[in-house]
């Protein structure tokens, strides 16, 4: 019973639309729990984990890693975490993928961000990381208060391999083949809901709009945050 009233989302867009940033801001706005699969990748490859050796030189590349292999990880992640509302941030991100999470779970809403591939290529090499955290900065937009170091923990902060010019147009040519059909998808199950522009702080707002008058508030407590 409690199961069906938990919000479920996803959030979608081309390599750095904003997709961190923004689901930093509704983590911490509605309590729903973030999952990004390219942060727990990224975590994989630190720990030098078996999935994340094998996975390591897809994602360098800017491929996308198997639809089976990621699937079975995220669809294991929720699973322990039936009891909340959660944000999904990178998955899915092909059909495949996106019909092995409705076998599974109904999604509520699937916030789109479109943003302009000309505005993304400059923001990903002036990106910087804080890899436990999934913390996301940018020596322009939002630099750390102490450059190189994470301004909740002080640890050093990282660039992405997959951040280079090269790598970076590879993921928007993915981006256009593999998870476009993705949002044809969810416009033909009437839950997807697009946000355009070329700033997050403009486009936030609306983000935040949306999610207030779909998510009642008494739930937005009873989420709990994460
Ligand atoms: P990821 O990790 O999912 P991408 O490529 O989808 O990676 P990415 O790069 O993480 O997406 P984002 O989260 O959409 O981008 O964007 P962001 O980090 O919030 O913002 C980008 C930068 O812009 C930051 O520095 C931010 O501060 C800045 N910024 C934000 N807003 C603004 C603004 O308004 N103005 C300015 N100037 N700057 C701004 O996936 C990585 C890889 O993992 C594998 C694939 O290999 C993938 O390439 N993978 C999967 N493979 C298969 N299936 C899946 N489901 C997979 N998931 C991951
Ligand atoms: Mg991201």
């Amino acid at each position: 019973m409690r199961l069906q009233t938990l919000f479920r989302a996803v959030i979608v867009g081309p390599p750095g639309s904003g997709k961190g940033t923004v689901s930093g801001r509704i983590a911490n706005s509605f309590g729903l729990k973030h999952l990004s699969s390219g942060d727990i990748l990224r975590s994989n490859i630190k720990a030098k984990t078996d999935l994340g050796l094998l996975m390591k030189s897809c994602i360098d590349q800017g491929q996308l890693v198997p639809d089976d292999v990621i699937s079975r990880l995220i669809l294991s992640q929720l699973r322990c975490m039936e009891e909340s509302g959660w944000l999904l941030d990178g998955f899915p991100r092909t059909v495949a993928q996106a019909e092995a999470l409705e076998g599974v779970y109904a999604i509520d809403s699937v916030i789109n961000l479109d943003v302009p591939f000309e505005t993304i290529k400059g923001r990903l090499t002036s990106r910087w990381l804080h890899l436990p955290s999934g913390r996301v900065y940018n020596t322009d937009f939002n630099p750390p208060k102490i450059p190189g170091l994470d301004d909740a923990t002080g640890e050093p902060l990282v660039q992405r391999a997959d951040d280079t010019p090269e790598t970076v147009t590879r993921r928007l040519k993915s981006y256009e083949r593999q998870t476009q059909p993705v949002l044809e998808y969810y416009r033909s199950k009437g839950v997807l809901e697009t946000f355009s522009g070329t700033e997050t702080n403009k486009i936030w707002p609306h983000v935040h709009a949306f999610l207030a008058r779909k998510i009642p508030s008494g739930n937005q407590q009873a989420f709990g945050k994460v």
